[in-house]
């Protein structure tokens, strides 16, 4: 395989902090190039380089890319469902021109490979709730959920009209100690560890019945890879593959969470993302990322919980 040189853009986010470092290791430090609005992750420092980039900055953009000889986009600048519902004007226009530019000039400059994940957003109230299949009724109802079906149809697009080698993974909610999650619904089950450790006390902004699908960021990151590293002819999915790793209401994770630390309190005080949580299913179906290119998740809640504690 040719040198490959990897521009992350929205390195110092939730994902992008942990996937830069996985791929410098496949890579090589200074083959991968951090890249983000806000200032690099401490975490980042001096594991190889970083370029400050506004993702809606097309020219800067295009310019860092023949710069930088990169021949891999992987695109994380999104705004989640939570921070989207409070400004959807701007969760549409960052969430939809960061991908129309990054597509465009990966096209033009004719890069191997695009990453860019979906979520498990795209489906709407009127998806199957339980065990949620790949293809299905996708009517979301938050602006994010939009942005991302969309999205998925635009990778689709660039796949078989440019021959653009995009690929895409819709993400349950993502469970993390090494950064900050960044404004989504689903963050309770990140929040609820520092409150256990901290405090010994956690106030859920979901109902404690709220199941949802959930995983563990060290599953995430690994699909992610073994995604983009599958032999072309076993990527049947151009828009997006269902992913699956646990689901769990708040109420399952605080009694988890109990097991270790027995005088931990849990208690519900719901917000204006309960509505955004009931418009999801609150589990997948991934068969089929499981058959094309052989997915399988490791943590299940038990074992998420016992190294979240330990590391956060
Ligand atoms: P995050 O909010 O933690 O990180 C996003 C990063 O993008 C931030 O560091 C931010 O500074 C950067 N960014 C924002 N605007 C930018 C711009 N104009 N130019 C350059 N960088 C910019 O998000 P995340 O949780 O790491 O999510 C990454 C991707 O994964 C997003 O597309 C998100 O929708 C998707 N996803 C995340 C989850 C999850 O649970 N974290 C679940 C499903 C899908
Ligand atoms: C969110 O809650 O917005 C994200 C997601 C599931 O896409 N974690």
């Amino acid at each position: 395989m040719a040198k490959q040189r990897i521009l992350v853009i929205g390195a110092s986010g939730q994902i992008g902090v942990e996937l830069t470092l996985a791929l410098r290791k496949i890579y090589g430090n200074n083959n991968v190039i951090a890249s983000d609005l806000r200032e690099q992750s401490p975490l980042l420092e001096g594991t190889g380089p970083y370029v400050s980039l506004d993702v809606m900055n097309k020219e800067m953009l295009h310019v860092q890319v023949i710069r930088q000889n990169v021949t891999q986009i992987y695109l994380l600048a999104a705004i989640l469902s939570a921070t989207g519902e409070k400004n959807p004007n701007l969760a549409w226009s960052l969430n939809m021109q960061s991908l129309l530019n990054v597509l465009d000039i990966a096209r033009e400059e004719k890069l191997t490979k695009v990453y860019w994940p979906s979520s498990i957003a795209v489906f709407g109230p009127t998806s199957p709730r339980q065990n949620c299949p790949q293809q299905t009724i996708i009517e979301p109802t938050t602006v994010y959920g939009i942005s991302k079906y969309a999205g998925e149809f635009w990778c689709n697009y660039y796949f078989n009209r440019y021959g653009l080698d995009v690929r895409s993974l819709r993400y349950p909610g993502l469970i993390s100690y090494k950064s900050e999650p960044g404004g989504g619904t689903t963050d309770y089950a990140v929040e609820i560890f520092h409150a256990a450790k901290a405090e010994k006390k956690y106030t859920s902004f979901l109902q404690e019945d709220t199941y949802l699908p959930m995983m563990y960021m060290s599953d995430a990151i690994r699909a992610t890879i073994e995604l983009m590293e599958a032999p072309l002819e076993k990527i049947n999915i151009r828009t997006s593959y269902n992913l699956s790793g646990m689901s769990f209401s708040p109420k399952e994770i605080s009694e988890e969470i109990k097991k270790h630390i027995p005088e931990f309190e849990m208690s519900y005080k719901p917000d204006y993302r309960q509505q955004i949580a009931n418009s999801w299913p609150q589990s997948i179906d991934d068969t089929v990322a499981r058959k094309d290119w052989g997915w399988k998740e490791e943590y299940n809640l038990e074992a998420m919980v016992k190294d979240m504690l330990l590391n956060v």
